[in-house]
Formats: structure tokens, sequence, C-alpha cells
């Protein structure tokens, strides 16, 4: 009997301490990644356990980080274990369908009240759409006692409420890093995407035109298949062109190409964006938030800011030539 509330005076020590250690978790500096482009991960090591010197770091590369590199550390020895992804994922001029799963760093000694980082380098893929978290599980090992950051909250679950989280790492699009304004390019993989914007509709019109400029700087083709925004139900691709002295558009079917290398010009008069079934008129003024879709890049958040009605230019932009006998949209 005695013995029993022993162990569970221990068992309730024991949770005490590591909820009191759970306060200081291992962490990754880096708190946000962008898909298509290059991670550095920095784990941070702030405590050992219960008061033992930290000797083991490892960490868990997910499915979708593909690439991943250690950096070497001063007195620990850095060992890699590699395996097949669970497919080719595009990187750089080819596919790549292997690579390290773990990294562990060995041999070294963190006392308990010092702090440490264990770099590495990767890559996202597409794989993480913006909005989604990338958990990098963590298992610290210590001169006695272990670790192990491994918890993944479940669709929902506050990661708070986790005694050992994985660190997590938010995909944000390139766009939300880079671009604060719409003024310059936002980069999502190899496309650039240049002033996204479209004009104020009279009330009661079904139909607004959007307009963007998109540059592709990669070797491949990527295709824009869609856009969207809250305003509208449904969207479409159009190109104009002239018939007998008639504007007449039509769908662009399959998505617009964006060749390596070439710049893509939605703009009033030519190719475009036409948002349709709105419920609500976009104001000159308004910026608007939508995405835009493509084959490769993926789903882009984009803000269209609204130029007055009939407008040749996105507000901000030098007046162009007032408009002129083009088709209202
Ligand atoms: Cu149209």
């Amino acid at each position: 009997m005695n013995r029993i509330v022993r162990a569970e005076r221990v068992a309730g020590l024991i949770l005490a301490l590591s909820s009191t250690a759970a306060f200081a978790h291992a962490t990754l500096e880096r708190k946000e990644a962008s898909p298509n482009a290059s991670y550095r991960g920095v784990v941070q090591i702030t405590h050992g356990c219960n008061g033992q010197p930290t000797n083991r770091v490892s960490v868990t590369i997910p499915e979708g980080i593909v690439g991943a590199k250690p950096m070497p550390k001063p007195g620990w020895t850095v060992s890699t274990e590699k395996g097949a992804y669970a497919r080719a994922y595009p990187y750089f001029h080819g596919d790549i369908r292997e690579g390290v799963k773990t990294i562990t760093w060995t041999g070294g000694s963190l006392p308990d009240d010092q702090v440490d980082e264990f770099t590495f380098l990767a890559r996202v893929t597409d794989a993480f759409a913006p909005g989604s978290t990338i958990y990098f599980p963590i298992e610290q090992d210590c001169d006695k006692g272990q670790y192990r950051w491994s918890e993944i909250p479940a669709a929902g679950q506050d990661a708070h409420a986790l005694k050992s989280p994985a660190p997590g790492v938010r995909v944000v699009a390139a766009a939300a890093k880079t671009a604060p304004a719409a003024a310059s390019g936002v980069k999502a993989g190899d496309l650039t995407i240049d002033t996204p914007w479209m004009r104020a509709t009279p009330g009661g019109a079904k139909v607004a035109g959007g307009y963007v400029r998109v540059t592709n700087t990669g070797t491949q083709p990527d295709r824009l298949t869609g856009a969207s925004i809250p305003l509208a139900a449904r969207s479409a691709i159009h190109s104009m062109s002239m018939d007998g002295g008639v504007m007449r558009m039509a769908a662009v079917e399959g998505g617009l190409v964006i060749k390596p290398g070439e710049t893509v010009e939605l703009k009033p008069g030519g190719l475009h964006l036409m948002f349709e079934d709105l419920s609500g008129a976009p104001k000159a003024g308004d910026v608007i938030q939508g995405t835009l879709t493509f084959e490769r890049a993926g789903s882009v958040p984009v803000s269209f800011s609204v130029a007055p009605i009939g407008a040749m230019k996105p507000a901000g932009a030098m007046p162009g030539p007032a408009a002129q006998g083009h088709h209202d949209h």
C-alpha cells in the first residue's frame, strides 16, 4: 500500500516537474515558411531534462520538406538518416525523390542552465499550402531522462493543450512576407505577380473585370487557372478580340499559360479576369483580398486594389488615356 502511495507521489512530482519544464519546449526560431522556398530551421534547446545536461538532439524532417542538410556543430557529431519520399517533388531543375529524413546531433553536453541552437537547411515544397502548419518532431535526450517533442495537434485542437508539442512552422504565401503593398511584385514560387487590380462597378452590375501582370522567372511553364474574391460567386479568364469592329470576349479554356521567361498582362481591352455573379459592388479605393490559382505555384493570396469605374490603370498608377469606346469591364 505504502509503496503504491509513494509511486503516486513520485508520478505526481514528475508531472509537476515536466509541466514546469513545459514552459520551455524545444522550439524553432523561425516560425514562418513559404512554399517553394528554403527554410532555415534553428532548433532551440533552452533547458535540460530536470537539471540533467542534454546530450542528443534529433529532428524529424516531415514529408514535403526536401533537400534537408544539417549544419555541423563543434563538439557534436552530426548524422543523418535518408529515405525515399512518398512522391517526387520539383526541386530546382529536376525532381527529388529521396533525402534526409532525420538529423541527429550527439556527443555534446549542454548544461541545463545554458541554451544552444541546432541548425539545418531544407526546402518547403508546395505540398504545404499557405495557412497550413509544418511540424518538426524533436527528440531531446539527456544523461538521465528525455523529452519527445512530437505531439501534433489534431484538427481544431490548440497546440498549447499538448504536453510535449512538436514545434510548428506556419506556412504563409511568399507574398505575405515580402510585399506589404500591392506596389511591388509578389513572389509565388517562380512567378512574380504585379499589381492586381480591378474596376469599381456601377451598383447592380453582375460582373467586374480584374487585372494583373504575371511573370514566370522559372524554367517550366505555369498556368493561371482561376481567381476568386469573396464578392463573386464565380470567375473566368477571358480574352478579348476585335471582330468586324466589335469587341468580343471568349473564355480561355484550360487556363492561361505563362511560359518560362514570359510576362502575361491582363488589362482592360485584353485578357482579363471576369468576376461573375457579384453579391456587392467593389468601390474605388477598396482593397479586396482574393486569390489567384496556378497549376504549379498553387493558390496565391493577392490584394486587388479597386480603381474607379472605367479606369484604364490601377489606382495610384500614372493616369492613362481616358477610357474610350472599349468594352466596359
Ligand atoms: Cu469578360
